[in-house]
């Protein structure tokens, strides 16, 4: 059976667990913390980061390649378009919000949640105010302006909305939540994606490791 690396609450886990779930494939999950420097983990994910899929010999530590492995081996149902242009289109878009604006969601929750919860430190509010008051909005403006007025971004749920999403599940487990007056297609975007059967059962496992139920 395909094992997941990983713990609940990292947006790059959520994305493997979502699509597993998606396409019906069973899988385990094996804890691993980020950040804890493990010798045994890093002999098969050499970053240390989760999450780590192993299927049988196959070992891939990135959670775009892992998606993009289940879409090949797993096609249907189709986590990604299949229009050249569209499905180039939803690699740039996980690389955007996986990447930049991902580390700003992660700095909101690091911040805020992780470093009150796990290290007993005040969060940096200057740096979380730069975020938020810099940082965010011209992503937002961005990402607002790809999404349509009807469906997902390409018609039905796909990873590309999940990632639209992802940072700002994180950003709101510690308190931020994106201005429905200002980017009123992104706020219903993150509700619609939140409220995917996929996406809910991965939430409300995350919820509970995350000590909110
Ligand atoms: N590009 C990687 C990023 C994974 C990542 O950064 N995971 C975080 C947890 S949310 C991590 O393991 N961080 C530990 C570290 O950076 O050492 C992916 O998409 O899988």
């Amino acid at each position: 059976m395909i094992k997941v690396y990983g713990v609940h609450g990292s947006p790059f886990v959520r994305k493997v667990l979502v699509a597993l779930d998606y396409k019906a494939i069973p899988y385990e999950i094996v804890p691993q913390m980020p950040f804890s420097r493990d010798q045994e983990y890093l002999k098969i994910n050499p970053l240390g980061k989760v999450p780590t899929l192993v299927d049988g010999e196959l070992t891939l530590g990135d959670s775009k390649v892992i998606c993009q492995y289940l879409e090949s081996a797993y096609p249907d149902p189709a986590l990604y378009p299949t229009d050249i242009a569209q499905k180039a289109m939803a690699h740039w878009y996980e690389d955007l919000c996986g990447g930049y604006i991902s580390e700003l969601g992660a700095g909101i929750f690091f911040q805020r949640f992780m470093r009150p919860l796990a290290f007993k430190q005040d969060p940096d509010e200057e740096l979380v105010s730069k975020i938020i008051e810099k940082k965010l909005p011209p992503m937002l403006d961005y990402l607002e302006s790809q999404i349509p007025a009807h469906g997902f971004l390409f018609g039905e749920f796909m990873m590309a909305d999940l990632c639209f999403v992802s940072p700002f599940i994180n950003a709101a487990y510690a308190g931020y939540e994106v201005d429905a007056a200002t980017w009123p297609l992104m706020a219903d975007l993150i509700l619609r994606v939140k409220d995917q059967a996929q996406v809910k059962s991965v939430l409300e496992e995350e919820a509970k490791a995350l000590g909110m139920r």
